[in-house]
């Protein structure tokens, strides 16, 4: 019987790569076909019909197509909720998995993307009231503080999924050099290159 009901395109250059240890870490590999895709292809009607955004990644779930990562990353820990790597509805600690998951996507992506762009830091500071992000000492007292009073997670002594979707994106902005691999930073992400699931992952590892 094929049990690989769902479907992530992506391709090993794209930020698809941080939903494959996620698959570990809920043990659903044997679930998920993995197709991998060409940028090129990204404008093919076939792809855009499944993401219009013509982007990856991407998953398919009988019918129902997620892009936009932290959503996939949401959907799959709801969807496989009792294996623990997203509190249930009850759980007050839910609010706080959906801030750092909302935090990741949407100040921290954007502030990455301003400072790839080469925006200057004197820039940044004179539209801080109408940037998401702030300014940059705001997007990292907001995650050191966030991980100063981790536990060691950051919902306290349960793993989830916002802990390895924060510790991937930290891993790729440092490689890249966007952020700066500061002290504050290093125990959490220790933590998470230790997990199984990453370890002869070499993006996770390069840092
Ligand atoms: N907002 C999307 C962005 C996805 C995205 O930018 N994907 C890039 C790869 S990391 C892509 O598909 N680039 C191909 C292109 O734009 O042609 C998400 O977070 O999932």
């Amino acid at each position: 019987m094929d049990l690989k009901t769902m479907k992530l395109y992506t391709n090993a250059h794209s930020r698809g790569n941080t939903i494959l240890p996620l698959l570990k870490e809920l043990d659903i590999e044997d679930q998920v076909e993995i197709i991998q895709v060409d940028y090129k292809d990204l404008n093919q009607p076939e792809y855009l019909a499944l993401n219009p955004m013509a982007k990856i990644p991407f998953l398919e779930d009988q019918g129902s197509v997620i892009s936009e990562t932290p959503a996939i990353f949401a959907y799959l820990a709801d969807k496989y909720i009792e294996k623990g790597f997203a509190p249930t509805l009850s759980d007050p600690k839910r609010g706080e998995y959906l801030k750092w998951l909302f935090f990741c996507h949407g100040p921290l992506t954007e502030f990455m993307d301003i400072k790839s762009l080469g925006i200057s830091t004197e820039q940044i500071q004179e539209r801080r009231r109408s940037l998401g992000f702030g300014t940059e000492e705001t997007i990292y007292n907001f995650i050191k503080i966030g991980l100063k009073q981790a536990n060691p997670y950051l919902l306290g002594h349960q793993i989830s999924a916002a802990d390895l979707f924060l510790a991937y994106w930290l891993i790729f902005a440092i490689s890249f050099k966007i952020v700066p691999y500061l002290d504050e930073f290093k125990p959490f992400i220790q933590l998470i290159q230790q997990r199984d699931t990453v370890k002869g992952v070499a993006w996770i590892q390069a840092v």
